[in-house]
């Protein structure tokens, strides 16, 4: 299959910026599309073409289908890559790309599909062999005896999650079967009205895990490759803050074990594209919550200790070429952190938005910086907060993060308030300097520092 000529990027930011490079490295013309409030970013200004999609609030650009679809008609362009957030995880969206003779740079529409409603999600992959969380194995029935049934054998504490929700969102803890009824109401009427979907399942309740995700990529010609895992527990109310790969204290024999669990799972359900099973790692053992189908924001970590870049293979296999990379080729050479830049106050965590007066970006051994700031940028208060990421690399987790503390100091990044300090703070942590603490940790350390 020829290689792709014109890619429409439909997002924004960083990301957008990150796409518009792997594209241009590979001799393939970009269309930036973009809000009338986005038509100074960066990635507009380098793109080949770029055209106004809609207003600043997302529903009416970012997230407008046919706007997003006659770009790409006008332009030229054979495929679109949505980068992450917005239509990213939208298997309606990739559905109409490619009814419309595009192509949808990632997973099949079914897939997509599958990974989004929960239930199903777990169901194709327990069935792949993947470990899952012990629970309902499927919806919850409506009657509130046979759920009772359900949690007493699965013990409590127990989570109930919408099936249609995901990352954080659409769930609750129940702690003693005097509880579950009302839990089980209040959690099916925000579903119904947050989804239009009031199906929730359930599952034991791990109390202290880490979050512990595994990238892979899969091509179409039924070749699957693992990237190793990333440790994403330095998270505040389920936004990541900090990530690192490898995990701290992951081996290399539960690397490839939960790898080759995770590569097999993608050839069984013919998986495309970029893709990350989601784990809570707890006791020594992984179990699956949700799959995304997207390109993450921590990606850069996991190319920074494998050397891959991973928009790129995007690209190919999208294009329908064979993966770069074996699983044989794959080593995981040091330590590579990440830290998420993001217009909002230190304190408060409201966002920020404003003119950046002075920007300039962390450099030397090691530091990668991926943002679309620039002297005179203003960032917009339509979207999220997060306006760059810093992404450090050593031998080992130590050299990491010497070199994460150098870089926070070199950068000057003035004219509005960003969580930078939160990120100096942390770096000097005692339990974030030890590894391999659970999800909660930054959480009670904030509570802390407020006293
Ligand atoms: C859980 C859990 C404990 N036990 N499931 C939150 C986001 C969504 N992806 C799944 N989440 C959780 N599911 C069981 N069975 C705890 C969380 C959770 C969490 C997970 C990952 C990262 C941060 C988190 C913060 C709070 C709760």
């Amino acid at each position: 299959m020829a290689a792709l000529e014109k890619i429409v990027i439909a997002n924004r930011g960083e990301i957008a910026l990150r796409i518009l490079r792997a594209c241009h490295s590979m001799g393939i013309k970009t269309v930036a599309v973009h809000s009338t409030v986005d038509r100074n970013l960066k990635h507009v200004a380098m793109a080949d073409e770029s055209v106004c999609i809609g207003p600043a609030p997302a529903a009416e650009s970012y997230l407008n289908v046919p706007a997003i679809i006659a770009a790409t008609e006008v332009t030229d362009a054979v495929a679109i890559h949505p980068g992450y957030g917005f239509l990213a995880e939208n298997a309606d969206f990739a559905e109409r790309v490619e009814q419309s003779g595009f192509i949808f740079i990632g997973p099949r529409p079914e897939t997509i599909r599958l990974m989004g409603d929960k239930v199903s999600a777990i169901k194709a992959m327990r069935e792949a062999g993947v470990p899952c969380v012990p629970g309902s194995d499927g919806p919850l029935p409506a009657e509130p005896a046979e759920c009772a049934k359900i949690a007493r054998r699965v013990g409590y504490p127990v989570i109930i999650k919408a099936a249609a929700g995901g990352g954080g969102r659409g769930m609750r803890v129940v702690n003693t079967e005097a509880h579950l009824h009302n839990a089980l109401q209040l959690t099916r009427q925000e579903a119904a009205g947050a989804f239009g979907d009031a199906t929730v399942y359930l599952e034991k309740y791990l109390e202290n895990p880490r979050h512990v995700e595994v990238q892979v990529v899969a091509d179409q010609h039924g070749n699957a490759v693992h990237l190793g895992e990333r440790d994403c527990s330095t998270q505040r109310r389920h936004q990541k803050v900090i990530e690192e790969a490898p995990a701290p204290g992951i081996t290399s024999e539960q690397r490839a074990e939960i790898g080759a669990v995770c590569v097999e799972a993608c050839k069984r359900i013919a998986y495309r594209g970029a893709g990350t099973f989601e784990f809570l790692y707890d006791r020594g053992e992984f179990y699956f919550i949700e799959m995304n189908t997207r390109i993450q924001v921590e990606h850069p970590v996991t190319e920074r200790i494998t050397g891959v870049d991973l928009v790129r293979e995007q690209i190919l296999v999208a294009a329908g070429e064979p993966l770069s990379i074996r699983q044989e080729d794959v080593q995981i050479r040091g330590h590579a952190i990440e830290c998420r830049i993001n217009a909002e106050d230190s304190e408060t965590f409201m966002p920020s938005p404003g003119t950046i007066q002075g920007f300039h970006a962390p450099g030397g051994p090691g530091i990668r910086c991926d943002t679309h700031m620039y002297d005179g940028y203003s960032v917009p208060p339509n979207y999220d907060s997060m306006v760059g990421k810093i992404i450090a690399h050593g031998q080992d987790r130590d050299m990491a993060i010497a070199r994460m503390r150098v870089a926070l100091d070199e950068m000057v990044l003035d004219g509005i308030r960003t969580n930078v300090s939160l990120h100096k703070w942390l770096l000097w942590d005692p339990g974030f300097l030890r590894g391999g603490f659970n999800i909660h940790y930054l959480e009670k350390r904030l509570a802390e520092r407020k006293g």
